[in-house]
């Protein structure tokens, strides 16, 4: 894996390093654990039936794929690794309107509704994550029954940048079970969409107690390291 041991994130100004230290003051003391605290873009579901003229589109998509797809390589030059998750359910989903479920059907494994939304592609070395598999269970969460909590620790990841769609339920659900992992959890405000726009503060409250930080892209990667 060609990123994951060479990019060391820390390489920092000293301001910056003096924010680390006190971030650090609790726990792992030494330089090299310092520079190791690697980070990751969770990019959550941004998914042809979740974007604009999909089965079940958030509210303004179209202007969220540029600034994420910056944020992306951004997020590559920095070292940090992107993980995407996917929706993708079986055509008998217990989450769809026909089977008692409250959407309509969206994300069925392997159909174009289910692929990531170009221009967002996987690059060699990137982590894809699909979940909501079984036919039971939302499966909102990028973390529940995926392996991604320990695929992530085998990559030395400490920290999580929160993307994508949608704020009140996938970002929402993935994000406090990063929290409850153990990771750092940033949500990132300015690349997250929902279905009701109207239910935003109300998440952002409840990460915001549970523990999570919100934060810009550009604010999130002040810290994370160089872009
Ligand atoms: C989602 C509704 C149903 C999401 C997934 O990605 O937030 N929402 N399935
Ligand atoms: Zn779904």
């Amino acid at each position: 894996m060609k990123r994951s041991g060479d990019h060391v994130i820390g390489d920092q100004s000293p301001r910056k390093k003096k924010l680390r230290q006190s971030e650090n003051a609790v726990g792992k003391s030494s330089r090299k654990a310092r520079k190791m605290r690697r980070a990751a873009l969770i990019v959550v579901d941004v998914q042809r039936d979740f974007c604009e003229g999909g089965a079940l589109a958030a509210a303004y998509t179209l202007s969220l794929l540029e600034p994420l797809v910056n944020c992306i390589e951004a997020a590559r030059r920095a070292g940090a690794m992107i993980v995407y998750t996917q929706d993708w359910h079986p055509e008998n989903h217990s989450s769809f309107q026909e089977n008692g479920g409250p959407w309509p059907m969206h994300c069925v494994a392997n159909s174009q509704g289910a692929e990531l939304m170009p221009p967002l592609r996987a690059e060699e070395g990137d982590v894809i994550i699909r979940k909501g598999v079984a036919v039971d269970g939302a499966g909102y969460s990028g973390f529940e029954g995926t392996g991604l909590a320990e695929k992530l620790r085998e990559l030395k990841v400490e920290r999580i940048g929160v993307s994508g769609i949608a704020t009140e339920y996938c970002v929402r659900a993935t994000a406090l079970d990063g929290l409850q992992a153990g990771f750092e959890t940033t949500v990132l405000a300015d690349l997250i969409r929902a279905v009701n726009p109207k239910e935003t503060p109300r998440v952002w409250r409840e990460l915001k107690r549970a523990g999570a930080h919100i934060h810009t892209a550009a604010e999130w990667f002040a810290s994370v390291g160089k872009s």
